[in-house]
């Protein structure tokens, strides 16, 4: 049995997390630039402690030398969460389109769908990333969990039960788990019910913002060419609407600067 350098051996793990929840951060980031619903809501990472490496080598019957590296695929670990079960599928998806680029997608485990007797919902996704040390080229293999916030909140708090019973759960709390676990389930569809509305107040808010910025362009453009009288007219208006918020409102004016600058045959920058 070969001696394991834990220190030296786990750091290539630290840096692959590191790398892989910045790059996903930067996914989410840009989602909320463009205005558009994140499937992502929060994405975290961690090294498996060496206790629970050891722990589940044990459990395995993997031996206890480098081996482990190439059998545990969840040394290094991100979660990521969505808001809605539909969300799920789609940062899948991301994932799947970057394999051959900066990752290799090697499995998926659909707990989603297929939960698991214990009342465990979230999909699992094991890749390959390249990592590029001061040794060289290394691979590193990644499990990303990916899971609603409802499923998190059940699953974390059945994990510090499971870890307090060390295997032995009271069946009268594994079934109160199993409940909580549907009660999780339903909550996930109604939020669904709710996802549309969402995404609709999202979509207005964003046809707001392009029409207010067609305002302001058109405004300016006039504005050489209409008197000041009027011109001081449509600022007031274009106030009062922005306060009033109504988004017909807004295009109509928008559609009658749009007529003023065709009589005054205004040039369009
Ligand atoms: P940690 O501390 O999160 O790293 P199995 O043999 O089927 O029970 P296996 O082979 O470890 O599980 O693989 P699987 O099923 O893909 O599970 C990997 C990880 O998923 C687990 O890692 C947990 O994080 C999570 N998980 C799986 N099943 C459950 C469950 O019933 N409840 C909770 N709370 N989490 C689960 P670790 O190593 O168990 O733990």
């Amino acid at each position: 049995m070969g001696i394991i350098n834990w220190r030296e051996a786990l750091l290539p793990y630290e840096q692959a997390v590191d790398e892989i929840t910045a790059k996903l951060i930067s996914l989410k980031r840009e989602y909320d630039v463009s205005g558009r619903h994140s499937p992502i809501e929060q994405v975290t990472g961690r090294v498996k402690s060496i206790a629970s490496i050891i722990e589940k080598a044990d459990k395995r019957h993997i031996p206890l030398d480098e081996s482990i590296f190439d059998m545990l695929e969840d040394i290094a670990g991100i979660r990521i969460i969505c808001r809605f079960v539909e969300d799920i599928e789609k940062v899948a998806e991301l994932l799947r389109r970057r394999s051959g680029v900066d990752m290799t997608v090697i499995q998926e485990e659909d707990y989603v769908t297929h939960t698991k007797k214990s009342g465990y919902r979230s999909y699992h996704i094991t890749i390959v990333y390249p990592l590029f040390t001061v040794k060289g080229r290394q691979e590193i293999k990644c499990e990303i969990q990916i899971r609603t916030l409802a499923m998190n909140f059940w699953a974390t708090i059945e994990h510090s039960l499971r870890y307090k019973y060390d295997g032995n759960m009271p069946p009268e709390l594994q079934l109160r788990l199993q409940n909580c676990a549907e009660a999780a389930f339903q909550l996930d569809n109604e939020m669904t019910t709710i996802r549309d509305e969402m995404l609709q107040v999202q979509r207005t808010i964003k046809t707001r913002d392009f029409i207010v910025n067609e305002i302001v362009n058109n405004i300016h453009n006039l504005y050489f060419h209409a008197g000041v009288e009027q011109m001081n007219q449509f600022n007031m208006r274009f106030a009062e609407l922005c306060q009033e918020g109504s988004v017909e409102k807004l295009s109509d004016f928008n559609k009658e600067l749009e007529t003023m600058a065709e009589i005054y045959k205004v040039k369009y920058v």
